[in-house]
């Protein structure tokens, strides 16, 4: 993905420490870099990576809701061999931005794509859901194209939640 300057023009990522934030901000960027543990929001690209500890303490969740003021549009990620989600249900809605999930390390044993997706829903996303592998490349073309065009349309969203584009 190209840099983008733009105050806004960026995507939020949210979830749980090891969700696979860090990664998957680093294969759409092209970067080799290896996950470290993320300490403080990071802006690279058109992504600000966050510390999964804003989604999973309940008292850091502000600071979420205080960065997706600098977005266009919230990614929330989901590891789909989690059984449980770090999010209260209907949390997603608290956000001034639509939201897309994302399936995440859908390449391991024990993945279950429909439990993610169902709670990703039941965390309130509304829009596109997507099952990627970061590792593998697995859906990251399309990934990468439908964050561009959401990013780049000037109405981050249309009625359902969906980005537009
Ligand atoms: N198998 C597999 N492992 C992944 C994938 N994405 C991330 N991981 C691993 O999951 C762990 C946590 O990833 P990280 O990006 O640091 O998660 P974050 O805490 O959400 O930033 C790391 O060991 C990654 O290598 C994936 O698509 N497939
Ligand atoms: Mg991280």
């Amino acid at each position: 993905m190209a840099a983008h300057d733009h105050f806004r023009d960026r995507c939020l990522l949210v979830g749980a420490v090891g969700a696979g934030k860090t990664t998957l901000m680093h294969a759409l960027n092209d970067d080799p870099d290896r996950a470290r543990k993320t300490q403080v929001a990071e802006y690279v690209g058109a992504c600000i990576d966050t510390p999964g500890e804003y989604a999973e303490i309940v008292a850091f969740r502000s600071r979420l809701v205080a960065l997706s003021n600098e977005a266009r549009l919230l990614v929330v990620l989901h590891d789909a061999t989690r059984e449980r989600s770090c999010f209260p249900p209907g949390f997603v809605r608290i956000f001034p931005c639509p939201a897309i999930g994302l399936v995440t390390k859908i390449d391991l044993p024990g993945a279950d794509v429909v439990r993610a997706t169902a709670l990703l829903r039941e965390a309130g996303v509304e829009g596109e859901i997507h099952p990627v592998s970061a590792t593998l490349g697995t859906g990251m073309a399309a990934l990468r194209q439908r964050l561009s065009s959401c990013l780049a349309g000037r109405n981050g969203e249309n009625d359902n939640g969906n980005c537009s584009g």
